[in-house]
């Protein structure tokens, strides 16, 4: 149904015509380089309708073809993803200068199929007509992000997978996987061991909330990580979709998972354990070449398993109370020339930046990176005030929107008594639907992206991840890639009925527009 995809093109025309049908005489045309896509398309097609549709590079009779033309855009830039999408009675076609831009477009061409057929189980409604169509689009972001925390609930792999699936279904490109935090280690690093024997367990999951401790999770053991192969699955399968998974290592706070097993890297060499609360801990590395060493390891790892351009080195909530209380910490300081202990984190950032420069990586941190000064190419996400983002943009950096106000998917959804327990205030399909990510005075070409987050203090198996997400993930999907006059003319409020019809033959548990699930 092309009036309600989310996100919305920015133009869709209805085409005078009969509609395309799809059979079994259907082929998919693709020559080699348009190929990935047409396998991709035929693999959806098989799993929702049952039609092996083969893909081939001769045109003869009812077919999809799928071309790439013109001179091939820049990677990562908005032009990369840009598509044409066609469809009247001889055919639908698909092209893009770019093959990340054929892939978005076959994802537009899975949201014009009837919903049914986004099942992973045929339903036999063959044959299936698309209705005439021409859809031209371009995303209005180059980064349109979704943050999985799988550090303070584990999940397992083949959930991973799924949301990659779904992200790609609303045409987003990064999937940041936050591996690691005070309340688990997810990462095999070989020669750490005790970072997954000791740092990925807690023995019990009490999760008491900081404004409401009676209403945590109850006493079993958690726990889990993956390995490199697991790893190295999920970003192939991402690269598929063309979608870069980027790794968040979250240093130098947020790091009781890492001293549990290795203490001496803390400040007070006391043991300490892998925490089972929500909170902000005054564990923190200590300002040592050990401690960077340790960092350099990790990194080390983590480029060889994950490709992205961008590595996440965390950053945010790193409390300096230890440093202040260490003599060393101090001295090191003093040593560094640092007219604080505060300046400590900065030091951090900036050897995690060099080392990862010297992989051919750039560094992504929370906003608070900022504070002391960030390498000038650091990129900023944004998500303790909004008005950040324009600083951050005004001293040159990319910017990641990322606010607390509109994308933190963990927050409660309603003021409803039925709704789960989550974390802090509102947000709501209308809070997002109304968010304009560009902050006042900033342009466009000054934010890099949007990215929606889902810290899973309170979201401990994948059912629970999902109904935070959607459909509230589908409304981000649309503020990060729909210009302003498509998202003002077909507002995403609008389509998200049709929409949770695609979720619904996906079997996503997305929390009805209505009220919380009984
Ligand atoms: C703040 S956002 C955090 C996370 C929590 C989240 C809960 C950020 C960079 N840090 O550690 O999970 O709030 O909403």
């Amino acid at each position: 149904m092309y009036e309600s995809l989310i996100p919305q093109p920015t133009s869709v025309e209805a085409h005078p015509g009969g509609p395309f049908t799809l059979d079994g005489d259907t082929r998919i045309v693709a020559t080699e380089a348009a190929a990935e896509a047409g396998w991709l398309l035929h693999d959806y097609l098989r799993a929702g309708t049952g039609l092996t549709v083969p893909v081939t590079d001769r045109a003869d009779g009812g077919a999809i073809t799928l071309e790439l033309s013109g001179d091939r855009p820049a990677d990562g830039t908005t032009a990369a993803e840009a598509y044409r999408l066609d469809v009247d009675a001889d055919g639908v076609r698909l092209s893009a200068a770019h093959p990340a831009g054929l892939s978005r477009a076959v994802q537009t061409l899975r949201q014009l199929l009837p919903a049914e057929t986004l099942r992973s189980a045929p339903v036999g409604t063959t044959p299936v007509t698309l209705a005439a169509v021409s859809i031209q689009d371009e995303p209005r972001f180059a980064w349109r992000g979704v943050m999985l925390d799988v550090a303070r609930h584990f999940q397992p792999k083949e959930f991973v997978l799924r949301m990659i699936d779904l992200a790609a279904l609303h045409r987003l490109n990064v999937v940041q996987l936050h591996l690691t935090d005070d309340q688990g280690w997810r990462l095999e690093v070989p020669g750490r061991p005790k970072l997954t024997e000791i740092g990925s367990w807690r023995p019990e999951t009490v999760i008491g909330h900081a404004l409401d401790d009676t209403k945590g999770y109850d006493g079993t053991p958690h726990g889990g990580y993956y390995t490199a192969a697991d790893l190295r699955e999920i970003v192939a399968y991402a690269a598929r979709r063309h979608i870069t998974v980027v790794p968040e290592i979250d240093l130098p706070g947020h790091v009781r998972s890492v001293l549990a097993g290795y203490p001496e890297l803390g400040n007070t060499g006391e043991p300490t354990t892998v925490a089972t609360t929500f909170g902000i801990f005054s564990e923190v590395l200590a300002p040592t070449e050990a401690a960077l060493d340790f960092a350099r390891e990790v990194f080390d790892t983590v480029v060889d398993i994950f490709p992205s351009p961008y590595i996440h080195i965390g950053g945010d909530e790193c409390p300096r109370t230890e440093w202040r209380d260490s003599p060393a910490a101090r001295d090191k300081a003093k040593e560094l020339g640092l007219s604080s202990v505060d300046l400590l984190q900065s030091w951090f950032t900036k050897n995690f930046a060099e080392h990862l420069a010297g992989h051919g990586r750039q560094i992504i941190g929370w906003d608070e990176i900022l504070d002391g000064g960030a390498p000038d190419d650091a990129v900023i996400a944004v998500w303790r005030d909004f008005s950040i983002a324009a600083k951050a943009a005004a001293k040159g950096h990319k910017v990641i929107v990322a606010p607390v106000q509109a994308t933190y998917l963990d927050y409660y959804e309603s003021t409803d008594a039925e709704e789960p327990l989550r974390i802090f205030k509102n947000i709501s399909v209308d809070t997002i639907a109304e968010f304009e990510p560009v902050p006042e005075g900033t342009s466009d070409e000054l934010i890099f992206g949007v990215q929606a987050q889902l810290w899973s203090e309170y979201l401990p198996v994948p059912s629970a991840v999902e109904y935070a997400a959607f459909p509230r993930l589908s409304a981000i999907a649309d503020v990060a890639w729909s210009t302003p006059e498509a998202r003002t003319a077909s507002p995403v409020t609008g389509r998200l009925e049709e929409h949770l019809k695609r979720l619904d033959a996906l079997g996503v548990n997305y929390r009805p527009p209505s009220g919380p699930r009984p």
